[in-house]
C-alpha cells in the first residue's frame, strides 16, 4: 500500500530501532531516565528555551501546554480549524476548563488585525481573561502553510501588548524551519511555548517535546502526570525521539518537493487546486466526490482521506519515493476520467 493518509503513518529507522534496543534507561517520574533527560535538554536547546518535557503525543503535549499557560473560566484564542480545537477531545474545555475561542485565518495563520477584536478587556467582570494564542505552524486544516517570521513577529508583537502568552502547535514545525531554510530556534523566538511532534514526517514511533520556560515545564510535567503521561522507563521512546529530532529534519525538503509534484500532477489532471499553497507536505485536493476518490484509490493500493467536505488529504513522508508519487498519480488519472 502506498499510504499518503498522514505522515503519522511512518514507522522507526533501522537506526531507530537499533538506539531504542540499546538505550539507557532510569525512572522517568523521578527525572532519573539520562535518555529522556538527554532529548528534553536537546530540544529546549535547539528552541532556545530553559526547559523541555517529553509527551506521550502531540496531543498531549499541547493538552498540557493549555493546562499550564491556563485555567478554568480563561479563554483561549486559535485558529477556526487548528487541531488542538477541532480534534482534540475538547480538551481545552474538558481537561483545562477553559474556553476555546476560534478565529478565522487567512490559510491558517493569525495576524495581529484578525486578531485584536477578540481579546477580551482586563476590566470587565462579564467577559473571561485571555490568556493564550495558540498557533498551528505548519496548519495542517490550510494544507501544511506556515508562518513567515514577520507574521509571527507581528503576533508576538501584539500578544506582549496584552500580556497574553503564545502557545505554538508545532507538530510539524520542521517542516516549516525547513522550507524556511531557518533554524528551528528563529521560529521560537517568537513564542512562550511550543510543542513539536517527533511521530509525523521525523518518523520516531511516538512522542512530542514541550518546550517554555523552566516554571512553565514545571507545570507542563504536573498536566503531564495528571494525564497519565509519567512515562517511567521512556527512555526507550527517547532513544527514537532523539535520532528523529538530531536526523531527520534534513530529509523533509525530499517530502516537500514530493508533495509539490503531486499537486502539480493532479492539477494537470484537472483538480482545481492552488500550487503555491503547496508549501511543505500536505496536499489538499478540492474534489466533488472525495469518498468515491479515496475509495477507488484504495482499490487501486493507495490511501488517502478524505479531509473534510468536498476535499481529500495526501500527506507525503519518507515512506513515499518518487515510484509512488507517479504511481498515485496514474491512478489518479484513471479514476477522475472513470
Ligand atoms: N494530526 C493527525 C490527525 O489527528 C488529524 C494527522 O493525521 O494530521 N497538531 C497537529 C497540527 C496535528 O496535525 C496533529 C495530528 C496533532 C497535533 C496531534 O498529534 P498526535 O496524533 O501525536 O496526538
Amino acid at each position: 500500500m502506498i499510504d499518503l493518509r498522514s505522515d503519522t503513518v511512518t514507522v522507526p529507522t533501522e537506526k531507530m530501532r537499533l538506539a531504542m534496543a540499546s538505550a539507557q534507561v532510569g525512572d522517568d517520574v523521578y527525572g532519573e531516565d539520562p535518555t529522556v533527560n538527554l532529548l528534553e535538554r536537546t530540544v529546549a536547546a535547539s528552541c532556545g528555551m530553559e526547559a523541555a518535557v517529553f509527551a506521550a503525543s502531540g496531543t498531549m503535549g499541547n493538552q498540557a501546554a493549555v493546562m499550564a499557560h491556563a485555567g478554568r473560566g480563561d479563554e483561549i484564542i486559535c485558529e477556526e480549524s487548528a487541531h488542538v480545537f477541532l480534534y482534540e477531545g475538547a480538551g481545552i474545555a474538558g481537561l483545562t476548563g477553559a474556553q476555546a475561542r476560534p478565529v478565522k485565518g487567512r490559510s491558517g495563520v493569525l495576524a495581529p488585525d484578525l486578531l485584536e477584536g477578540y481579546i477580551r478587556p482586563l476590566n470587565d467582570v462579564h467577559q473571561p481573561l485571555t490568556k493564550l494564542i495558540c498557533l498551528e505552524n505548519t496548519h495542517n486544516h490550510a494544507g501544511g502553510n506556515y508562518y513567515r517570521l514577520e507574521e509571527l513577529s507581528g503576533v508576538a508583537a501584539m500578544a506582549r501588548k496584552h500580556g497574553i502568552k503564545i502557545h505554538m502547535d508545532g507538530a510539524r514545525v520542521m517542516n516549516a524551519a525547513i522550507a524556511l531554510k531557518v533554524k528551528l530556534s528563529a521560529i521560537t523566538a517568537y513564542v512562550d511555548s511550543i510543542s513539536i511532534c517527533l511521530s509525523k514526517g521525523l518518523g520516531a514511533p511516538v512522542g512530542a517535546v514541550v518546550a517554555g520556560a523552566a516554571d512553565f515545564a514545571a507545570r507542563v510535567r504536573r498536566a503531564r502526570k495528571s494525564m497519565g503521561g509519567g512515562m517511567r522507563q521512556a527512555g526507550i521512546l527517547a532513544a527514537a525521539g532523539l535520532i528523529a529530532f538530531n536526523e531527520m529534519a534534513d530529509r523533509l525538503e525530499d517530502d516537500h518537493r514530493r508533495a509539490r509534484a503531486l499537486a502539480a500532477g493532479c492539477l494537470a489532471l484537472g483538480f482545481d487546486l492552488d500550487l503555491a499553497a503547496v508549501k511543505t507536505n500536505i496536499v489538499i485536493v478540492p474534489a466533488a466526490d472525495p469518498d468515491r476518490i479515496s475509495a477507488a484509490l484504495k482499490a487501486e493500493g493507495v490511501l488517502a482521506n478524505k479531509f473534510g467536505a468536498g476535499r481529500f488529504r495526501m500527506v507525503t513522508h519518507y515512506g513515499i519515493d518518487d515510484n509512488a508519487v507517479d504511481y498515485t498519480l496514474e491512478k489518479l488519472k484513471k479514476i477522475k476520467n472513470g
